[in-house]
């Protein structure tokens, strides 16, 4: 039995004065009936809980480490900017880079304005495409997740549906209904409220790759498909890259497919760990933002110097260790062992990857959009979490959230995974 005790007693004192006793929902292990451990310290591809358990880390902190965590170009990076000042709020010279950096990676970011969570830039984005057309409704998809937006609260992913209350407490009527929710990859869907209502939609938001209802993918033309019926309709297309974006490809999902949104929201891997979200995209939109136009956006820390420097630093050596395709080459070894074990086992669980993302269902269920997910059997998920964990692996703790692989995954760690995984198969599928 792994020793957690020090986790427990720090748990316990957390519950005392925080809320679930922690700073986000998914960390809480509720959908693994369990209790969460408390992280010491991170490196590479391994994390040590406050008991000194040693894991392999498929988290990521949902995302940024595409690195690694604690990379030491990004701590140095961090180091000296930090001898220059720690945040200024007036505009400095990391703001200039990290925009060009990034218009250089997805051209279709003409302008992009910095923010401090994927929250902010999802919650902007939306206002912008209302001022801009003059519109109130937005089109979502269920299971798809954009961070906790009063307005895109409804029917969303991620630690929501973990919690089964995807809907939540504190959104007035009045916003939610403004909020078409539609299911994913059912295209007579959108067209039916297009030719109802489509001069009143501002906006289409999703996640390309829909990854916080596990890893779901587009059918066949779905996403060219909303491409045209927005671009008919004179509403603003907008992607939420914040968990895809400069990973799955370094101009993100949109360069993989080859389809140009008016609008993108990115955060995680540009903040390089430290707190980063960003939006942009079409000039001729963006420039509606004040202090230009009309629509109202600001941040204390936005811009921040350490954020940015990391951001950069942590995409300069992306470049330079070549890492997205690095990260398809240690995908395919991964699934390869996943595919292999399922064989091994008899079991055909359906299992998504693209490049270093990916989903183990526990069902056989071919997945098309959160309804198919809903079908998964939870109890063995359950099981198969703490069998990984208990040794040594630590995977996503809920069915709803995508694994993250990064560059500091090595073969042995691949090859010990696999094995992992193997015995903890077997064990939750006993
Ligand atoms: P943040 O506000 O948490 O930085 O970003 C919100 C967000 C927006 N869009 C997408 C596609 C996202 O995946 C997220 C956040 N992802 C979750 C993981 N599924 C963050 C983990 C958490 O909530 O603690």
């Amino acid at each position: 039995m792994v020793d957690r005790n020090l986790s427990s007693k720090l748990y316990a004192a957390a519950k005392e004065v925080i809320p679930g006793g922690v700073n986000s929902p998914v960390r809480a292990f509720k959908s693994v009936d369990g209790d969460p451990f408390f992280v010491q310290r991170a490196r590479g591809c391994r994390i040590w809980d406050v008991d000194g358990n040693e894991m392999i880390d498929y988290v990521g902190t949902w995302g940024p480490a595409i690195l690694g965590h604690a990379p030491s170009a990004v701590i140095d990076a961090v180091h000296h900017a930090s001898k220059e000042g720690l945040s200024f709020g007036i505009p400095n010279r990391h703001e200039v880079e990290i925009a060009r950096t990034i218009r250089d990676y997805v051209p279709s970011v003409e302008k992009v304005r910095m923010v401090n969570s994927g929250t902010e830039a999802t919650m902007t984005a939306i206002r912008l495409a209302r001022g801009f057309t003059g519109r109130d409704k937005i089109i979502k998809f269920e299971g798809c997740y954009h961070g906790h937006v009063d307005s895109l609260l409804v029917a969303a992913g991620s630690g929501a549906l973990t919690l089964g209350k995807p809907d939540s407490a504190g959104v007035p009527d009045d916003f939610a209904k403004l909020t078409i929710t539609l299911p994913f990859n059912r295209p007579e869907a959108v067209e039916e409220v297009f030719e109802k209502e489509g001069d009143q939609i501002a906006a289409i938001i999703l996640e390309p790759f829909p990854a916080n209802a596990g890893l779901i993918f587009p059918k066949e033309g779905y996403l060219q498909f909303l491409r045209d019926i927005t671009e008919k309709y004179g509403t603003v297309l907008i992607f939420d890259e914040v968990m895809t974006g400069f990973r799955l490809a370094k101009g993100g999902v949109q360069e993989k497919v080859g389809i140009t949104p008016d609008l993108t929201a990115m955060g995680k891997v540009i903040g390089g760990g430290l707190p980063v979200g960003a939006f942009g995209g079409r000039a001729d939109i963006m420039d509606h933002l004040a202090p230009e136009g009309p629509v109202y956006q600001a941040g204390t820390l936005s811009g921040n110097p350490l954020a940015m420097t990391a951001g950069i630093t942590q995409l300069k050596e992306m470049e330079r260790l070549n890492g997205w395709e690095r990260l398809d080459e240690i995908g395919q070894v991964f699934e390869d062992g996943v595919r292999d074990t399922l064989k091994e086992l008899g079991r055909d669980l359906s299992f998504n990857r693209v490049g270093s993302m990916f989903c183990l269902f526990f069902t056989e269920e071919k997945i098309e959009n959160v309804d198919d997910v809903k079908k998964s059997d939870f109890n063995a998920f359950r099981k198969f979490f703490w069998a990984a964990l208990d040794r040594g692996v630590y995977f996503a703790p809920s069915q709803y959230e995508a694994g993250f692989i990064s560059l500091a995954h090595g073969a042995e760690d691949i090859a010990r995974t696999t094995e992992v995984a193997r015995e903890a198969l077997r064990e939750a599928l006993a």
